[in-house]
């Protein structure tokens, strides 16, 4: 294949940033939207030149060669599991699912199919703050690394359950653990600090790998404006990730720094070398080169495990079934 076509399933911040994103690139043109909003899909239709279809039409479509998933959380399983029955490439947002039988669908799915065709979005892995300090940990520059500790702020938002806060900020910190620890979390504790009116503030989440190493993952769901920290303890040190960036503007007695409003802004480079890294990957023919199905998976039992710790206000074991044969070349993302 010389080119892509690609289809794109919601029209939404995400959907609209990835479809804009590949309509840029040499080789790939967008050629469907689905969206049940009208104007949504129109609008996004307009920019790419694409054709607006139903989700389950344009997956099915002989016109579409991949397809990005950006649809509301809970549609992500029902939706890549289509893609990968009808045999095509999907870019899925994260949460792969947001419950563990959904992704155990996925999982299954995709073996079923037999080859690696799913991709998930934990855009991390192409920011290039996180590619830095990924290589300096692997570069053994502090030693083993030991511990993580992920800094998420959230601008101030809807008022959302634990569970969402779980679901769909803190999976990017699960995720972020596992990679740059290159281990297993194998029990979680959750603390919620609630808001007056219960939607969750704060939400703490205590890992245990299994080597006995840690994680802390902090999530304000609430909080003054968009920052994502990481912070690796290793055996001879430590290495921070400056969530600053940007420019400082000195005058009138004050240092001030203008601080991202969401993630659009902040990993506005992330979602443009995810795309381009993906579609470059369908192109090819070759195997999707970023985070898969497992680590879908794997976060997504994390995450219930957290959310039933935050129940049960006890530690609770991680359990999911063992990786199977198709992820054992795994990829460094
Ligand atoms: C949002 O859905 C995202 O995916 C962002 O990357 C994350 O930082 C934010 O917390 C989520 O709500």
């Amino acid at each position: 294949m010389t080119a892509a076509a690609v289809g794109v399933i919601g029209a939404g911040g995400m959907g609209s940033r990835h479809a804009q994103n590949l309509h840029r690139l040499p080789g790939v043109e967008v050629v469907a939207v689905a969206d049940p909003d009208g104007h949504a899909a129109g609008a996004l239709a307009d920019a790419t030149g694409a054709a607006i279809l139903g989700a389950d039409e344009l997956i099915m479509s002989s016109e579409v060669d991949a397809v990005v998933v950006a649809s509301p959380d809970e549609t992500h399983a029902d939706l890549t599991v289509a893609c990968l029955e009808a045999g095509k490439p999907v870019l899925c947002e994260k949460p792969m699912a947001t419950t563990a039988e959904d992704a155990q669908a996925v999982l299954d799915a995709e073996v079923r199919a037999g080859r690696r065709l799913a991709q998930i979005g934990f855009m991390r892995v192409y920011d290039p703050a996180h590619v830095e300090l990924k290589h300096a940990v692997d570069e053994g520059r502090i030693g083993r690394p030991l511990h993580v500790r992920a800094v998420h702020l959230n601008p101030p938002w809807i008022p959302r359950s634990a569970e969402t806060v779980i679901v769909q900020s803190a999976i990017h910190d699960i995720h972020s653990v596992r990679w740059l620890l290159g281990g297993e979390i194998d029990r979680v504790a959750t603390q919620v600090v609630p808001r007056d009116d219960g939607s969750a503030r704060l939400v703490v989440i205590q890992c245990w790998l299994a080597d006995e190493r840690a994680a802390t993952v902090f999530v304000d769901a609430h909080s003054y404006g968009y920052e994502i920290a990481v912070e690796v303890t290793g055996e001879t040190g430590t290495i921070v990730t400056d969530p600053q960036g940007g420019l400082e503007v000195r005058r009138n007695l004050e240092r001030r720094r203008a601080v991202p409003d969401g993630w659009l802004d902040r990993f506005d480079a992330a979602y443009a070398i995810e795309g381009g890294d993906w579609v470059g990957s369908v192109i090819a023919g070759v195997a999707p080169p970023g985070p898969s199905v497992w680590d879908g998976y794997v976060a997504t039992h994390v995450a219930t495990a957290a959310i039933r710790s935050a129940a049960t206000r006890q530690a609770e074991p991680v359990d999911h079934c063992s990786q199977p044969a198709l992820y054992d070349e795994s990829t460094d993302r």
